[in-house]
């Protein structure tokens, strides 16, 4: 049994991630590739538990590094047991954000030091990173425009233009470091065409 592989969906608040997860999610079982999507902060009992802590505004004022650190948390659970037992089982793993978002959330957003990040990255994952990364990227107006419709803002969504906008720059520095794994999909442009984007990065991989 071959190891499955390992995809993430990046970009910041509105740009269509949980859209087009749901699209590929579609598209692999009509290929008969058996697969888990996921999602984080979360994708377990305490990963969720977690996340609704972090997104919460109720909770008491979250420190940077106690924010980081629960991001990690949430993580080191998924990876023991959703992401690391899916792919050994030859399973593909489509998940909806990982650790190319605290990058920039934590890292840009938040002005983390990203040897923190990384020294948090090996502990937490050892040798494990995604086989493949779709960057949606639009305009953090348009963004923010798509996701406010929905109402309620959460503790993240609340945060100013300029924190997304740091938030955007450090994920557009991770294509530029990591080119051969993080793949750009303009997500500024009618659906259909965000998704025939994706399609084309992601069908070499099938064949
Ligand atoms: N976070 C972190 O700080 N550090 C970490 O390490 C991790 C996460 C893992 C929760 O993420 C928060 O956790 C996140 C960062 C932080 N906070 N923020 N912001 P989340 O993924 O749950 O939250 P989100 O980014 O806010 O996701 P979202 O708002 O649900 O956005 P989305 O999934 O990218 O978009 P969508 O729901 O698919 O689409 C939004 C709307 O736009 C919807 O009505 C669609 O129909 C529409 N849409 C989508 N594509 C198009 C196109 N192409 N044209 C027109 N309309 C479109």
């Amino acid at each position: 049994m071959s190891r499955g592989k390992f995809i993430t969906f990046e970009g910041g608040e509105g740009v269509g991630k949980t859209t087009n997860v749901a699209f590929v999610e579609n598209y692999f079982q009509a290929r008969k590739i058996s697969l888990v999507v996921t999602r984080e902060p979360g994708g377990t009992p305490l990963a969720e538990k977690l996340r609704t802590l972090l997104l919460s505004k109720k909770s008491e004022a979250i420190s940077e590094e106690a924010e980081l650190l629960l991001m990690f948390a949430a993580r080191a659970q998924h990876i023991k047991h959703v992401i690391e037992p899916a792919l050994a089982r030859g399973d593909w793993v489509i998940c909806d954000r990982f650790t190319d978002a605290t990058y920039a959330y934590q890292g840009g957003g938040r002005n983390m030091k990203i040897s923190t990040i990384e020294g948090l990255e090996n502990l937490v994952q050892g040798n494990l990173r995604p086989d493949l990364t779709l960057l949606l990227d639009a305009p953090v107006k348009i963004g923010m425009e798509r996701a406010g419709k929905r109402g309620a803002f959460d503790r993240f969504e609340s945060e100013t233009v300029q924190f997304f906008e740091n938030v955007r720059r450090a994920y557009l520095l991770q294509v530029e470091l990591h080119p051969q794994r993080i793949k750009l999909i303009k997500a500024n442009q009618p659906l259909a065409d965000v998704q025939q984007a994706i399609i084309n990065v992601l069908s070499p991989l099938l064949r």
